[in-house]
């Protein structure tokens, strides 16, 4: 099975993913990581700490000469913050008059109050320190992992903007174009269309102007996935549910769709499903449309699988809003801590990775192998089962 997990805070050391249950036999190239590590931290919107960082990955386990070995992937990002940090998140205790830079005046929205009152801590810092988004940058690195093994079988995830605010790209955004983007080595605001782009700059725009935050919606698309992954046997094997957990887990995304689902719920069932064909030459099914994001029963169906994410505005506004002093329990305005206006593009970049992890688990599921020989043995025999059919 395959499993990760990340560790680390925002102003800590490091932060840090693993990644087990991998077949030995990928090709790993610290660049390619990288590159998604650039990626994640490109996006017209985001704030000082991306001038600071430059994340870089570094493996300390389950790789050698390039490839896995089967052992569990260990990856570390180090923090460059940290050395301003190093007092306030001691891993031993610091000194009592040492500035241990609280959080007293939780923001809504934000884990801070939540978590707080959890875990029984007087201030938020401890709360907001793994809360906070920079954890994503442990996912990208694991999910490039994922992408490795899935770029083995021909399948592609990218991503895209498609609303900032409430400005939308108005039409449908083709694979071609989304992987031109998604491969570009300079990245603005991350949609397709440059007159839509240009409109949703001047939405980022207006929130820098009044201390305010902008959210949006990305699309992640995975191209090349081939039929029956996942399954409709159980509620917990079915793929968009899975998919839609991992989306929704990221950093202020509040809802997701599948497909074309809000337009779905407001259509009537003949406009919605996409209608089955047979091409004889080719002695394969075709669709008609793709309006169900490549997934049906929870079962891939060999479309490319097609999912947005709903991110709302984030939640540390310079224009602070209503809270409550934890200690004096009188009103005051929130917290302000140096952050993003908007991070639609690079919540994409996660989603990706995020889409990745998951696609990559089922794979596995599906084709199982303890060297990628085996896996790609497996998967060769399935397909021409398919092809068979
Ligand atoms: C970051 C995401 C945001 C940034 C953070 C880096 O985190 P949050 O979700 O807490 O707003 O603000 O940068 C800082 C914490 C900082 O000191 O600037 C990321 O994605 O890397």
């Amino acid at each position: 099975m395959l499993r990760f997990e990340t560790a680390g805070e925002s102003h800590g050391e490091c932060l840090v993913a693993t990644v087990s249950g991998l077949p030995a036999g990928i090709p790993i190239s610290l660049e390619a990581i990288g590159r998604e590590l650039w990626r994640r931290q490109q996006g017209y919107g985001r704030g000082g700490r991306m001038k600071i960082e430059t994340d870089r990955a570094e493996i300390v386990a389950g790789v050698r000469h390039s490839h896995t070995i089967g052992s569990p992937v260990a990856i570390l990002v180090r923090n460059k913050d940290w050395q301003n940090w190093t007092e306030a998140l001691a891993v031993e205790s610091a000194a009592v008059e040492a500035d241990h830079r609280p959080v007293t005046r939780p923001r809504p929205g934000h884990a801070d109050l939540a978590g707080a009152i959890k875990y029984n801590f007087p201030d938020a810092r401890y709360i907001l320190e793994r809360a906070s988004a920079r954890e994503t940058t442990a996912r990208v690195a694991a999910g490039a992992v994922a992408k490795a093994l899935l770029g083995q079988f021909g399948i592609e995830i990218l991503s895209h903007v498609i609303s900032i605010g409430d400005v939308c790209l108005d039409r449908h955004a083709e694979w071609p174009e989304i992987a031109a983007l998604g491969r570009a080595s300079s990245i603005n605001l991350g949609c397709v269309d440059a007159a839509a782009e240009a409109r949703m700059k001047e939405v980022v725009d207006e929130a820098y102007r009044t201390g305010d935050t902008v959210g949006g919606v990305f699309e992640v698309v995975a191209h090349g996935v081939p039929p029956g992954l996942g399954s409709h046997v159980a509620w917990d094997t079915r793929l968009d549910g899975r998919l839609a957990q991992a989306i929704v887990s990221i950093q202020a995304v509040k809802g997701v769709e599948v497909g074309f689902a809000a337009a779905g719920a407001s259509s009537f069932g003949s406009k919605v499903q996409d209608t089955i064909h047979y091409d004889r030459a080719e002695r394969r099914f075709t669709r008609g449309a793709n309006r169900a994001g490549g997934i049906e029963g929870g079962i891939t169906n060999g479309q490319d699988v097609v999912l947005r994410g709903l991110l709302k505005p984030i939640s540390t506004l310079r224009k602070p809003l209503a809270s409550v002093d934890l200690e004096t329990r009188e009103p005051a305005l929130a917290a302000y801590e140096r952050s993003d206006v908007c991070v639609v593009w690079a919540a994409g970049v996660v989603a990706e990775a995020m889409t990745a992890l998951i696609l990559a688990q089922a794979f596995l599921e599906k084709f199982g192998g303890d060297s990628l020989d085996e896996t790609r043995r497996n998967f060769e025999s399935y397909l021409k089962q398919v092809q068979d059919f």
